[in-house]
């Protein structure tokens, strides 16, 4: 373990220091964040009604729409000159989700990291890849950072470039590799197609997540690269990688409770569900200064587990993702709202605002196809004007959801309405 002391902490004993810690940033918030105080008194309390843990539920929850409504600063609870990084994941219309952090969030960070990854057997001895992409994504800096942490060396692929991915791995010697699964994946294939037999590889772990994936790719990939593949979970907003990481017994993933409070609801009657009940995950972050976040909902679906693990850790896990309960798509590891998609299609002229997201895997990767509705009024043998508008539909998709869309113009009324919510997604993966 990376801090034995603390990861088989006594619950009774955890349990007083999230009390006291939510307390703690309770006032924070109250203090220095006009829209906590705001939403605070609105629902009549103060921070002396917030006594510990249980106490939660009375607080009113944090969404993703608040954070869009107070950007890109409004919720950092420290000065400007005290936040040193700045994360950001893409949001609902087109402007990105940010994240702020202080010098002392990066390193509670980077220790969490290091737990998670010490969790998956990595050691300072070990060489780890890291091939999530570096950037405003949380990934590959996260995993940077908890690998150095431990001690080990850390190779910064980032993403893409796949035989040169590869031949690091077997140059260096790499024992441990961090990326998202389907990468993995992708990684395992084109090893098998070369031909490179696995002996000359010393890969031992993977540390996998930022998508879902099921126990069948966890198998698949575990076979192609002859390790031991880890899920790791994580959210921008919350922190990034390293919220909850599975340890040796791959029985679910430990929320490192120490730093987050974790609550299951009920997505639609918003009311606290017992542990062992699936329902919308909810985090409370109860040590972080740059931005702390009160009753998080993440829309993510899942179980929690409070029963002992056998590796001896007592912060309880959550079992893997079943899903989310909005209509977020993850595409190459791209969040994806089908609500960006019509932003895109505002403006352009010739096609109707009637349009369908498909998703297929083909060769281990996620494609995506936009279907769009032409306008009634277009003449269809119009060529060039069509050539036009599919021009345009594709560069304002591209850019605005960060990935390349295959467009198919088709004809108007063609895409099913239904009477209730129109489905936009077809996930055919
Ligand atoms: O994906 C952080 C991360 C990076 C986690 C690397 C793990 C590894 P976001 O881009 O903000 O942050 O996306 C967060 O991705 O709400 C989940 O829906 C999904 N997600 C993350 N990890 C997993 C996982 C990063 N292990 C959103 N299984 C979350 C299933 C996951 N879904």
């Amino acid at each position: 373990m990376f801090d034995r002391d603390v990861e088989t902490m006594p619950r009774s004993q955890l349990r007083e220091l999230q009390d006291k810690r939510l307390r703690d940033v309770v006032a924070r918030v109250y203090d220095n964040v006009p829209f906590y105080r705001k939403k605070m008194r609105d629902a009549g309390l103060t921070t002396a009604d917030i006594h510990g843990v249980d106490d939660l539920p009375k607080l009113p929850f944090t969404n993703k729409s608040d954070l869009r409504d107070n950007y890109p600063f409004g919720l950092f609870a420290v000065p400007q000159d005290r936040i040193t990084r700045i994360h950001a994941s893409s949001g609902t219309t087109g402007k990105p989700t940010v994240s702020g952090y202080t010098a002392y969030d990066i390193e509670v960070w980077g220790e969490l990291m290091a737990r998670a990854m010490t969790c998956a057997g990595v050691t300072k001895n070990d060489i780890v890849q890291v091939s999530y992409g570096y950037g405003l994504f949380t990934g590959g800096l996260g995993a940077h950072y908890g690998a150095e942490r431990i001690g080990a060396s850390v190779v910064p692929a980032s993403v893409g470039n796949t035989r040169r991915q590869i031949m690091l791995l077997e140059d260096f010697g790499v024992n441990a590799l961090a990326c998202t699964p389907t990468y993995a994946i992708v990684l395992g294939e084109a090893i098998r197609e070369a031909g490179i037999p696995l002996s000359r590889f010393k890969l031992r772990a993977g540390v996998f997540g930022a998508e879902p994936w099921t126990e069948v790719q966890r198998r698949h990939v575990e076979g192609l690269l002859n390790i031991h593949a880890h899920d790791v979970y994580g959210l921008s907003e919350v922190m990034g990688p390293g919220v909850s990481i599975e340890c040796s017994e791959q029985q679910g993933m430990h929320v490192w409770e120490d730093h987050f409070i974790p609550e299951i609801i009920d997505p639609d009657t918003d009311q606290p569900l017992p542990n062992g009940t699936r329902g919308e995950i909810v985090f409370t972050t109860i040590s972080k200064e740059g931005m702390p976040l009160i009753r998080y909902r993440t829309h993510d679906l899942t179980v929690l587990d409070d029963t002992p693990c056998p590796c001896g850790r007592t912060h309880l896990r959550m079992k893997k993702l079943t899903g989310r309960t909005d209509d977020m798509l993850i595409i190459r590891g791209v969040n994806v709202f089908p609500s960006q998609v019509e932003t895109a299609l505002a403006g352009i002229e010739g096609v109707e605002p009637q349009y369908l997201l498909v998703v297929r895997r083909e060769k281990n990767l996620d494609t995506l196809e936009v279907r769009v509705e032409l306008a009634p009024s277009l003449p269809s043998d119009e060529v060039r004007g069509i050539e036009r508008i599919h021009d345009a539909v594709e560069a304002a998709v591209d850019s605005l959801l960060g990935i390349h869309a295959e467009i198919r113009l088709v004809p108007s009324g063609s895409i099913p309405r239904s009477e209730g919510k129109t489905p936009r997604t077809q996930d055919l993966r």
